[in-house]
């Protein structure tokens, strides 16, 4: 009975809705539906909203298990961004309190998977304790490596999406050593317990193929005119799991979210499905907004294609 697909998911109740579209999209795009179990950290889930993921579980067979975490254990750690939080670090002891898994996907809750689930549960991780996707053009980057000291071997990785031998990473104890890191750093943690993960296993995490977690701000910065390499190309043309990074949140971001179709989409399913609606409405298109997006393309391609001429006229002076 070792078949069993296991799921790692952290939520507090402010994002118990956006965890259920996020298992929605996992349990609408498995074909061994039946074989998938959840395992939701979380510090404060009603019971209302536990009753809402058990019902939507039971439609697909799956099954679910809601894990209690007190946030005071990582108090002294810092949050430097607006859509941070102190359950973002929940997920350190996921393995831990999983003691039956042998493996185990975690998976943030603003991201909507649209492959089948088992293909990255099972995906070979060459002997290392976790599998990352590692990120496409991140300017962080060169302050983490200095701030770190780390090598430049290796690439920074989006820890919202992990393959984790838990096996292995109980064995080694890795959750302490990544709580003594995010300690002795904690006024470094720019991206939080990302950070913390990078610092622990830089040049020892298996590379994910990129289509396993796909960023939507690329969408955006290819309409900005920013260079597509070809990995990005890649990435964008056959996403298995769109993540929206950042600030802007397809659920309540007033500004352009690329793919945000996508995630009203599932947001609806959940709704006709077990009549759970959005504390907000979402609104698909807002013409401020878009018009102001299409404005700043324009002129963002307009000051890359002066700045060429103006490269192009330097050089054939020289
Ligand atoms: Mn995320």
């Amino acid at each position: 009975m070792k078949e069993e697909i296991s799921i790692l998911l952290s939520a507090n109740e402010a994002y118990a809705r956006y965890c259920a579209v996020t298992m929605l999209s996992i349990l609408f795009n498995t074909a061994s539906v039946d074989k998938i179990c959840f395992y939701i950290l979380t510090p404060n889930f009603s019971s209302e909203s536990i009753e809402r993921i058990k019902e939507l579980c039971s439609r697909f067979n799956a099954k679910v298990s809601f894990i209690p975490i007190n946030l005071n254990l990582f108090n002294s750690f810092p949050t430097f961004h607006s859509h941070f939080n102190q359950n973002n670090y929940s997920r350190i002891c996921g393995p831990d309190l999983c003691e039956n898994c042998e493996r185990l996907v975690y998976l943030d809750c603003d991201l909507i998977v649209l492959d089948d689930i088992a293909e990255l549960f099972r995906h070979n991780l060459n002997g290392k304790p976790i599998g990352a996707v590692p990120h496409v053009q991140l300017p962080y980057e060169e302050t983490f490596i200095k701030n770190f000291s780390v090598s430049r071997n290796d690439t920074y990785f989006n820890s919202g999406v992990m393959v984790i031998n838990a096996d292995l990473w109980r064995k080694e104890k890795i959750t302490e050593s990544v709580l003594a890191l995010a300690c002795k750093y904690a006024e470094k943690l720019h991206f939080a317990d990302q950070d913390a993960f990078n610092a622990i296993f830089w040049e020892n995490y298996f590379h994910v193929p990129g289509v396993w977690n796909v960023e939507a701000r690329l969408y955006r910065e290819k309409l900005l005119g920013l260079s597509q390499t070809k990995e990005i190309t890649k990435r964008i043309k056959f996403p298995k799991i769109i993540h929206y990074t950042g600030p802007n949140k397809p659920w309540s971001s007033k500004n352009y979210v690329p793919k945000r179709n996508l995630y009203i989409e599932y947001s609806e399913r959940l709704n006709s499905l077990i009549s759970w609606p959005p504390d907000i409405e979402i609104k698909n298109f807002r013409l401020p907004s878009f018009t102001s997006f299409i404005y700043s393309c324009i002129y963002f391609r307009t000051c890359l294609y002066r700045k060429k001429i103006l490269q192009v006229n330097l050089f054939s002076k020289n």
